[in-house]
């Protein structure tokens, strides 16, 4: 087992106790496809489970929000700014969304962005690798997107209604954000020789984040098995990164770029993608708060929240409005 053991915030994740009835009587309309709600009953692991999984999912778009939101101001043109910006709002607003249905389980979005800022929580590994180029920008816009798009469709049909619903919604977003990316990675292919070595050099940095980005291996990891099911994840890890290479790696031989993996291929007998296992060490420092830029993103959120503390204080008391701060 991945992660020190099959317990969740302390508690055995196999030992908790449930009356069978309700158990019986839950797990009977997940296999029927029913959607689960706020106001059933359902299991303390599922919900654990859930607030887990929904609220790193909410720290990973608003944190994702910053490697690209650096290039908002140097994007190459008017008309890629405008796009890049609209993009990055629409990130934090799924942010928004999943905190919105992660609240619906009982945690209060004040402490979700505590444990956030200290640490306590996790979010995406990926966004914890600098974007020193515009080619990493549009590296993410792609590729991170279609990772992400991948997941989220598959969990859209998941068995928790607030978090299906906001997944819907975010899909269709991401799909555009996904247009964008390519055409911002099209531009760059057929551009000249020193923009298709860009984008091969963004490929070549971010390979190894953007496997891990699916999770750990199948046999590593933790939650899979409770998740699939309760479906509230539809699809492991690996089936999962196997479907993103399914979709993407034509795509990108098509544009003549190449992945930094010699090992790298279609199995003509199993179906499915061989490749070299990523470091699966160095996805457990970066998720643990050792990566790259984990300190400057943590900081950044930081400084947000401590700024921004007026307007919450503000909106919730009206009086508090007439004494802002002008500045
Ligand atoms: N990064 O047992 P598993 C986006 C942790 S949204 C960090 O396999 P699980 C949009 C995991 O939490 C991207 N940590 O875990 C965008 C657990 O640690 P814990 C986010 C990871 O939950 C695009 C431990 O490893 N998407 O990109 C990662 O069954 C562009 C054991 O792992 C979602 O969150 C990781 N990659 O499966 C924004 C989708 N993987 O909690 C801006 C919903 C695993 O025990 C720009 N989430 N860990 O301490 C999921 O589908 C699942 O949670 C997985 C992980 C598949 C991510």
């Amino acid at each position: 087992m991945y992660g020190g053991g099959n317990t969740f915030e302390g508690i055995q994740t196999e030992s908790l106790q449930e009356d069978p009835v309700q158990l019986a009587a839950f797990e009977a309309r997940i296999d029927r496809g029913e959607k689960i709600e706020p106001v059933d009953w359902m299991p303390q692991l599922y919900r654990k489970q859930l607030i887990r999984m929904i609220e790193q999912h909410a720290h990973s778009e608003i944190i994702g929000a910053l490697p690209e939101g650096t290039w908002i101001t140097r994007a190459p043109g008017f008309k890629r700014k405008l796009a890049l910006m609209a993009k990055v709002q629409d990130e934090v607003g799924h942010a928004q969304l999943l905190y919105s249905a992660a609240e619906t389980l009982g945690k209060s979005r004040e402490a979700m962005i505590d444990d956030l800022i200290s640490g306590k929580s996790k979010y995406s590994n990926i966004f914890n690798y600098p974007a020193y180029t515009w080619a990493d920008a549009c590296f993410i816009s792609w590729l991170v997107d279609a990772g992400a798009i991948v997941n989220q469709l598959a969990n859209a049909k998941g068995s928790y209604g607030p978090y299906c619903r906001a997944l819907e919604r975010i899909c269709a977003e991401e799909s555009f954000h996904l247009k964008y990316g390519h055409h911002c990675v099209i531009y760059l292919a057929t551009g000249t020789a020193q923009q298709r070595q860009m984008f091969q050099e963004a490929i070549n940095r971010w390979w190894t984040p953007m496997m891990h980005f699916f999770g750990p291996a199948d046999k590593i990891s933790t939650h899979t098995e409770v998740l699939m099911k309760w479906k509230v994840k539809m699809s492991t890890n690996d089936d999962t990164r196997n479907q993103f290479l399914d979709m993407y790696i034509p795509k990108i031989w098509e544009l003549g770029f190449t992945i930094p993996d010699e090992k790298l291929k279609k199995n003509q007998e199993t179906g499915r993608w061989d490749y070299t296992e990523p470091d699966w060490e160095e996805f457990k420092r970066v998720i643990n708060g050792d990566g790259p830029c984990n300190k400057e993103r943590l900081e950044v959120r930081r400084i947000a929240e401590e700024r921004g503390r007026w307007v919450r204080t503000a909106l919730q008391s009206p009086k508090a409005a007439y004494i802002m701060p002008l500045a």
